[in-house]
This record gives structure tokens, sequence and C-alpha cells, in this order.
């Protein structure tokens, strides 16, 4: 559209400017005739008194003066007559234009000498009218005095306006003809080609269509038809080639590696994109609040961390809420991106939301609502019917974003998290040949409590519309599974795990997630040079490190950590100056009150603990908040003696993970809540009810004294479950798993 404006505006700037000079030349053509005619008359009219004025003059007859200026009165278009005498005073005047008598007026003066006729426009109160006044002289050629006759001339106004009325009509209609040619030439000759260009390449990208383009001018829309062609044709080619090798390399690889998801989504998807929905994006950009320049950052978070690796692996659409106050400066006209910046693995598609949405559905509706409901934390939840409205709406917006991108053949769809839980449902209503799969990345509750959810049918509903629903551990599996068959009119498989409703199957397994893998490389120096840096920071030399790494989340167990670390101490003062523990901790959702008021709570327990404890410049709790970039948290990982995570109800925690994975050299603990997906497959770790501050402040005792050879093999054992249940295996067995769900 700027482009075709740009061809536009100058024409139309042209045949205006053609028009105005035009409209100029004809007022002023048309005012001159007006006004001659005036003249003209005035001066017969004048010509016309001469005689009878010469006479009143001669004989001073006033009687007869007013009768002659009186007989004007009744003259269209004549205002009236003025009769002076030789000194140029007024003798009579016509009673319309009685105050023209009375005013002084310059050129009278000038004619008295003069003795010659004048004509002209002039000015009186807010009108102009045209005077002419004529000398009488007696038979001696002595001045006896002046007749002046007034015209009216407000006509020559009304034709001008009339002309210039006549020329803008004629103008405009003139341009938006104009502008309809010019549409219409550029929609045959450039738009239309065009549509039908991507069209076709969309329609062969999709395998949909063998035959080539069009278009088979041999102009430079022709060379760009057939360069599109070429591309086309060798996409389709390199993909093919893929998958193929893809297939045999399956055949060999037995561990889960980035390489291998690859090739399991090449060969399961074949030439389909994966769709991820989740709220949270995986690169966000922030104005710097210091240096005022946007930047790209990594929101904190469990979800990012684990489907990143994946987007990166195998490529396909991302679609996530554009929460970033500098987010929509990098996205394209259709709201999309290449991320990760400067690599370019995968595109991210922003959804943007107003701050109501936000509110209803993010804070309201997610966080307090469905968040506290499925942890057992004993945070009531909260759930307010506007938030509801707002939470749905919402869905719909992410349903009409994702449909927009679909394939036209075999889409499939992965959906993240409690914030979607209507969104498959909606996706189905209008394709419901999409296969999609929901993970849950937080724990399921007992139908009991589940119950308490006012809005339990809409979403137990909405979620069985996916095809598969995944959640981290199996009793997660089986709280939904009694929900469903207790709450729901359903029928639950308990051999095969589905949930049935009016004939439609969903089946709902448990895929544990996990990070990357612990087969990532050596502490390199860059590292070593960081946790120099960090023990000279904080004063670290010779110190047994413990360190946790949380969002500030209620759930996380933050408040039983720090009092558990004041109890150690108190018990164990012999682990003063010798011992720290280090908590970054990333604020989270402090919109919301309760995470306001529990990020206030672990402040003031931090400073108690560290008041009461610490001794000269030591002190036991170093607590830095803000959030941290992966790399940024990496030496922190690998400078830690113990790694505490005491979630209090946790789906799985995936700190606990990534510290396992970092502890290449096996030289770790790790102090684990039993309530966390995590405790499951991490069997090794010492496990402990975070409620109990007595049992959690002696697990660091024996985190410390733990014998070297104890550490290093438990820690192996738990590096080897990681590295063989990573986060490619999770999402090759989701995809596994949906793509043979998939009716074709
Ligand atoms: P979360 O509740 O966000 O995830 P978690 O699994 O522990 O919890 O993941 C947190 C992630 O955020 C980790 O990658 C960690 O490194 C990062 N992080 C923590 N603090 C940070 C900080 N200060 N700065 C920067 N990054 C920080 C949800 C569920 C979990 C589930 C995951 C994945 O609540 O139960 O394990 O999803 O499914």
């Amino acid at each position: 559209m700027k482009r075709m404006l740009l061809f536009i505006l100058p024409v139309l700037l042209l045949v205006s400017i053609a028009f105005t000079v035009f409209g100029v030349f004809q007022v002023r053509y048309e005012e001159e005739k007006q006004l001659d005619e005036i003249k003209r008359k005035a001066i017969a009219v004048n010509e016309s008194l001469e005689f009878s004025a010469r006479h009143i003059l001669e004989n001073n007859d006033l009687k007869n003066a007013n009768r002659l200026v009186e007989s004007f009165q009744r003259r269209e278009r004549l205002q009236g007559c003025v009769i002076y005498d030789k000194e140029g005073r007024v003798l009579a005047v016509t009673e319309r234009i009685s105050d023209w008598g009375r005013t002084a007026k310059p050129y009278t003066s000038e004619i008295l000498v003069s003795k010659t006729p004048r004509g002209a426009m002039e000015k009186f109160g807010d009108y102009t009218a045209y005077s002419y006044v004529l000398p009488i002289k007696d038979a001696n050629g002595e001045l006896l005095g002046m007749v002046e006759v007034v015209y009216d001339t407000s006509h020559v106004l009304t034709t001008i306006a009339a002309i210039w009325k006549r020329v803008s009509i004629t103008l405009i209609s003139l341009l938006v003809v104009i502008v309809l040619i010019m549409l219409l030439i550029q929609r045959q000759i450039f738009v239309l080609p065009v549509i039908r260009l991507t069209e076709w390449f969309q329609h062969f990208q999709r395998g949909e269509t063998d035959v080539s383009h069009s278009i088979k001018e041999e102009d430079e829309l022709g060379k760009l038809a057939s360069e599109v062609e070429q591309v086309a044709l060798s996409l389709r080619i390199a993909r093919k080639a893929v998958s193929e090798k893809a297939s045999e390399r399956l055949e060999k690889e037995e561990l889960w590696t980035e390489a291998k998801l690859r090739d399991i989504i090449h060969v399961r998807l074949g030439e389909n994109a994966l769709y991820m929905v989740s709220n949270r994006e995986p690169y966000m950009h922030v104005i710097n609040e210091i240096t005022g320049k946007p930047e790209c950052i990594r929101p904190a978070g469990g979800v990012v961390t684990a489907i990143d690796p994946i987007m990166r692996a195998c490529g396909g659409m991302w679609i996530a809420h554009g929460a970033g106050n500098a987010d929509r400066q990098f996205v394209n006209s259709k709201d999309k991106l290449g991320v990760p910046p400067e690599d370019d693995k995968y595109i991210l598609k922003r959804v943007w939301l107003s701050k109501d949405e936000e509110e209803g559905y993010y804070y309201g509706f997610s966080n307090e609502g469905l968040w506290p409901l499925c942890h057992i934390t004993h945070t009531r939840p909260v759930f307010r019917e506007p938030d509801w409205q707002a939470y749905k709406k919402v869905n719909q917006k992410f349903a009409d974003s994702v449909l927009l991108e679909l394939p036209v053949k075999n889409p499939f769809v992965f959906i993240h998290d409690y914030h979607f839980t209507l969104l498959a449902g909606m996706i189905k209503e209008k394709r419901p040949d999409t296969t999609i799969a929901l993970f849950w990345h937080i724990p399921w509750p007992n139908p009991e409590v589940f119950a308490t959810c006012p809005y339990q049918e809409q979403i137990l509903e909405g979620m069985l519309a996916c095809d598969l629903i995944g959640f981290h551990v199996q009793m997660h599996c089986n709280n939904f599974l009694d929900t469903a068959n207790r709450l729901l009119e359903s029928r639950v498989d308990t051999e095969a795990f589905k949930v049935i409703r009016f004939g439609k199957e969903t089946l709902i397994k448990a895929f544990p997630i996990s990070v990357d893998d612990c087969t990532g490389h050596d502490s390199s120096m860059e590292d070593l040079q960081q946790i120099n840096n960090l023990c000279k920071e904080y004063n670290l030399e010779n110190t047994i490190i413990a360190m946790g790494v949380d969002r500030i989340d209620y759930t996380k167990g933050l408040s039983e950590r720090i009092l558990a670390v004041d109890r150690f101490f108190e018990k164990y003062p012999q682990y003063k100056k010798k011992f720290v523990f280090i908590q970054l901790a990333a604020p989270s959702r402090t919109h919301i009150k309760r995470y306001h008021d529990f990020a206030g709570e672990v402040d003031e327990l931090v400073e108690k603990a560290n008041w009461k404890h610490s001794e000269g410049d030591w002190k036991p709790i170093i607590y830095l908040k803000r959030h941290f970039s992966q790399e940024e948290i990496r030496p922190y990982y690998l400078m830690a003696d113990i790694c505490i995570v005491s979630s209090l109800h946790d789906g799985m925690n995936l700190v606990a993970k990534e510290y396992v994975a970092a502890k290449k050299d096996s030289n770790g603990v790790l102090i684990l809540s039993r309530f966390t997906g995590a405790a499951k497959e991490l069997t090794q770790a010492i496990h402990i009810n975070p409620y109990s501050i007595e049992e959690f402040a002696d697990s660091i005792k024996s985190a410390i004294e733990m014998p070297a050879e104890e550490k290093r093999s438990r820690m192996a054992h738990m590096r080897n479950v990681i590295r063989i249940n990573n986060v490619y295996r999770w999402a090759g067995n989701i995809i596994t798993e949906l793509t043979s769900l998939k009716k074709i």
C-alpha cells in the first residue's frame, strides 16, 4: 500500500495543481468581466444624472436633490447616490447608504482639485462596493459639485464562490476516478500474479501440488517466479533427503541426542512443522533500565528451559505471549521473528495481550486460580468470573493465532501447561484433523481438590479435546484419570490409560521432563575464571558452598530453606565461617499480592538469619535477588558443594536436574524435596520433607559430612539417570506417541 501511495500521490498532486491553476485563471477572468460590467453601468448612470445634478447644484435645489437621490432606493444592485456641493459637503444621499454619506472620504477632496471623474472599489464597513464619482461643472467649466454612484458588488463574490465549488467537485471526482483506475491496474499487473505465486509456493511446500507455477511471462515477474520455483523444488528435495537419512541413523543410535530427536521428528512429522504453544516466550526483548536500550533475555522458568533445546533441534514454530516491553520492535509484519537471536533455529510468533487480558487470564485465573489449585501448599485458590472470561478470551485468541498457521494436511500442535486448558477444543472446532498434545508441567491434584474449581467441567472437556495429555509422573496421571472418571461423564480405560468421552479417546501418559544432558562440555577456562571472580567477590575461599536457584514462588519452599539454614547454624555452630548458603532468586509474578508478600517474607527471614549468625564480615546467607542468564547460573552450579531443592510441591523441578547435569566431576550433593517429581528419578539425592525443619537442617550436615566416595557414587548414579532420560528422550517419546495416534 505504501508503495502504491508513492506512485499515486505524485499523479494526484500534479492533477490537483493543474486544476487549481486553471481555477485561479477562470476566477480572475470572471471577476474582471463582472467588474467591467459594473463600471460601465456606473458611468452610464452618472452621465444620465449629470443634467439634473447641474440644475440642482446651480439652484441649490435641495428638494429636487433629495428626490433625485431617493429615486435610487428602488434600483437593483445600485446601492445609492450622493450629491456633494463644490466644497465636498454632502447635499443629499440615498437613505439606504446614509452612513456612506456621513463618512469622510479622502478621494472627494482629490476630485475637487483634479475635477476629473474617478471610479474604484471602496471598502465600506464590512462590505466592498464600487464607487463612481463625476464632477459637475457649469458652462464655464467651473466646479459646481459632484455626484457619486455606489454599486453593490456582492454578486461578484457569489459568482466566484460558485466557480470554486464547481472546480473542486470536478477535481475530487477526477481524483477518485484516477485512484480507482490506478488500483485496478496495479492489482491486475502486480498483486494478482504475486498472490497466485504465493499460493502456488504454499501448496507446493505442503506437497499439495506437483505442477509448476502459472506465471509464464518472460519479464521480471516471470524471472522471479522461476527463481521461486527453483527454491521450492530444492527445499522439497532437501527435506526428503534429510528424512531418509534420519530414518537410517535412527536405526543405529541408542542414546537420545539432539541429532536423534531431529531425526525422529523428520521421520515422524515428514514435511510438517511442529507448533508449540506456551504462555511464556523463550526469548523476550526488554528495555535495560540502566542503558535504556533493548536487550534479549531468556525468561526464568522450567517450560522455557525444557522446550527451547527441542525447538533448536527441530525447528518449527513457537507461539507465545509477547510480554517484553520491547517485543514489538523485533517482530515482522506477521508478529514473527527468528530465534535464538542471530542463530534463527526456529520461528517465534508473539501474541499480544491487553493489560486487562493479561491481568484476568495470566495473573488471575492461571496463577491465582489453577496454580494454587494444583499445588498442595495451603494457598487458597481464587476463582473470579471476570478472570475466567478473560481466560476463555485469551485461549480463543491463541486458537485463532494457531489456526492461521496450520498447514492444510496433518497438523501437529503441542500445547504447554495450565494456561491453555481450552485451547485444544477451540482448535479442533475449526480443524478436527489436528493432532494435539498437552503437557501439564505442574502436579494434578486429586478429584476432591479439583472439584473445588467452579469451572471444572469446561476445563476437563477442553483438555479431553487433546489426543494426548502428558504429566511428569504416574501419580499425576492417576489423579487425572480419577478426576475425569468422577467429575465428568466419561469412561476410563485403566488398562490403556485412556479417557473416552463421546467416542473421543485421550491417552494419558507420564513423560518425566528433563534437561539437555550431562555429556556437555568440561569446565572451561572461562568457567574457572568466573568461579574465581565469584569467590573473590563473596569471599568464598575455603568455604563449603550450598546453593539454591528458584523463581520466588511460595511452592518452592524458600522460607523453609532459610529456616533450615538458620536452624543448622543453631544446632551446628562449628560450621560458622566455614559454610555459606547462596540463593539466586528471580522475582516472579510480583503483580500478585501473595507473591509480593511472599518475597517480603523471604527478605525478612534472610535478614533475620544473617543478623543472628553473621560474624565479622562473614554472613551465612548470600541472597541474590534478580534474574540470571543460564551462563551466569552455570558457575554457581559448578562451585556449589551442595544444591538445595526444597519445593513444597513441584511437577518435576529442573533445578535439581540442571545441578546434576552440570556436575561433570561428580563432586556434589543434592538435597531434594520428596514432593518434587524429580525425587522419583533422582533416588540418590538426600530426600527431605521441607516442612520438617529439624530433618532439613540435619540433611545439610549430612551433605557436608558425606564421604567423598559416597558423594561421587551417588552423583554418578544420578548423572546416568539424566544421561539416559534427557530432554530429547522426553520430547522424542511424546512426539512418537503423538504421531502414532494420528489416524490418517
Ligand atoms: P518452574 O516452576 O519454573 O517450572 P523449575 O522446573 O525448577 O520450575 O525450573 C526453573 C527454571 O528457571 C530452571 O531452568 C532454572 O535454572 C531457572 N531459574 C530459576 N531461578 C532463576 C533465576 N534467578 N534466574 C534465571 N533463571 C532461573 C514448571 C513446573 C516445574 C517443572 C517445569 C518444567 O513448576 O515443576 O519442572 O515447569 O516442566
